[in-house]
């Protein structure tokens, strides 16, 4: 049998393992990365060495260290070179204190029952929405996750509006019929959060398609980018690897986000990954992959700018896997008791926002005063959403099948192309739809 397959120039694969050098199966599991926080122990490292240099790569692999050092390489000789402008660094807490003090107004507003469903809040993982959102210009797309209530505030979508929206009333951002997790602006461009995970993916990478059709073959003054924000779990799904894919071969504007924060609900990142160092994918497709720290907004900004300026520059898609952390249970619902406290203590004494704040003193960008009355601010700003949602009437019984079919009483379209709600029968009850 060995013999004819030979002959019929089947080529069999290579040996994983070289002979002459025995490895157990277990030789990996020793090996440990400072990579990740995670307390747990990386599981498992690719037996065939990655890191060595393959010739036929098109792609830069770039660590985010790296464009750091190159940074502070080239403002050297001015020692007064920040990172950020005194407005910027304004800009950028109050975004962030927005998110945190809006998620922590909904946790409450949810155990109060004035919310229903799945509520996934984004704590911890302020510094990655910020980081990049507000590098965007309004034309600029955003698709999200089930966890999209501080992309889509970072995007400008009023919190009155995402508040109403969680509390399912006619004037949230969907007029109530969305909800937590389905949060969409089209003035934002704010394409939608998704509940299956993945889904948001396919959509990014088609609004992205769309700007390059507007751009090369409409040839429209568009140099718009979309940012596709998405989970650590979601990564092992296909979705993924299809619009890495298709994005890198149509050089789409388009940066996906990868927000690592280790647990996909209650499945660690490091148990169910075959190789936990996602930014690693983007140079098989062809695309740059950086891997940043998701705790520190002005590192995240640094790399998102050059993947964003690259996108609209029309170089093409980058992948950018932001190490973070989530400092509640995965959704609203979930006791939490399954990550090990050490961890959770490790990154919440790495809160973005008391980084952002430091660097800020530091550099007497602001004073506390200053910081002080831009919490003031945001706490009016939440409280009015909260009265704001409370006050507004729920949607009308009427909206309840809008938008649901392509006609705009919801009964569809009949097979000679009509809308059914327009066949006289329909008035007289006895069309069949
Ligand atoms: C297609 C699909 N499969 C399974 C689920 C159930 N599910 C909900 S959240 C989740 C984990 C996602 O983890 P991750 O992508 O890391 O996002 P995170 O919640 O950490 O932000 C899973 C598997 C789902 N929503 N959609
Ligand atoms: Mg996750």
């Amino acid at each position: 049998m060995a013999s004819s397959f030979l002959s019929s120039g089947i080529i069999q694969p290579l040996p994983l393992r070289s002979p002459d050098k025995p490895q157990t199966l277990f030789d990996h599991l020793k090996t440990t990365s400072t990579f990740l926080g995670s307390t747990s122990k990386l599981r498992s490292v690719s037996l065939s060495k990655p890191n060595l240099p393959n010739p036929h790569r098109r792609s830069t692999v770039v660590a985010v260290s790296d464009v750091l050092k190159e940074k502070k390489t080239k403002s050297a000789a001015s020692s007064s070179q920040l990172l950020i402008t005194r407005e910027e660094g304004l800009e950028l807490y109050e975004d962030m204190v927005l998110g945190r003090a809006f998620e922590d107004m909904c946790a409450q507003m949810y155990y109060r029952g004035k919310m229903f469903g799945f509520v996934h809040l984004y704590n911890g993982q302020e510094a990655v929405s910020t980081g990049f959102i507000k590098l965007l210009k309004k034309e600029d797309c955003v698709v999200s996750t089930y966890r999209d209530h501080v992309h889509a505030l970072s995007k400008g979508v009023p919190a009155r509006a995402v508040m109403s929206e969680l509390f399912g009333k006619a004037t949230g951002c969907c007029r109530g019929q969305g909800g937590s997790m389905h949060m969409f602006s089209k003035e934002h461009n704010v394409l939608g959060g998704f509940a299956f995970i993945g889904e948001g993916i396919p959509v990014a990478t088609g609004a992205a398609f769309t700007s390059k059709y507007k751009r090369e073959v409409l040839k429209e003054d568009c140099d718009e980018v979309t940012l596709a924000f998405f989970g650590d779990g979601t990564c092992n799904n296909g979705q993924f690897f299809e619009c890495l894919n298709m994005a890198s071969l149509w050089k789409l504007p388009i940066v996906f986000v990868v927000e690592n924060n280790l647990w996909a609900i209650g499945m660690s990142h490091l148990r169910a990954t075959s190789d936990p160092e996602i930014w690693k994918k983007g140079p098989a497709f062809g695309m740059p992959g950086f891997h940043v720290d998701g705790m520190d907004v002005l590192k995240v900004r640094e790399v998102a700018k050059e993947a964003i300026q690259r996108a609209r520059r029309g170089e093409g898609p980058t992948l950018v896997e932001c190490e973070t952390y989530r400092f509640r249970g995965h959704s609203l619902a979930d006791p939490d008791e399954l990550r090990d406290p050490a961890e959770k203590a490790h990154y919440a004494a790495r809160d973005p926002l008391t980084a952002l704040k430091k660097y800020i003193f530091d550099n007497k960008l602001a004073s506390e005063a200053e910081l002080k009355a831009i919490e003031k601010k945001i706490d009016e700003v939440v409280e009015e959403s909260v009265e704001f949602a409370d006050a507004s009437p729920p949607p009308p019984r009427s909206q309840l099948l809008e938008n649901v079919f392509a006609d705009p009483k919801g009964f569809g379209i009949g097979p000679d192309g009509s809308y059914r709600c327009e066949d006289p029968k329909f008035t007289e009850g006895t069309a069949h739809v």
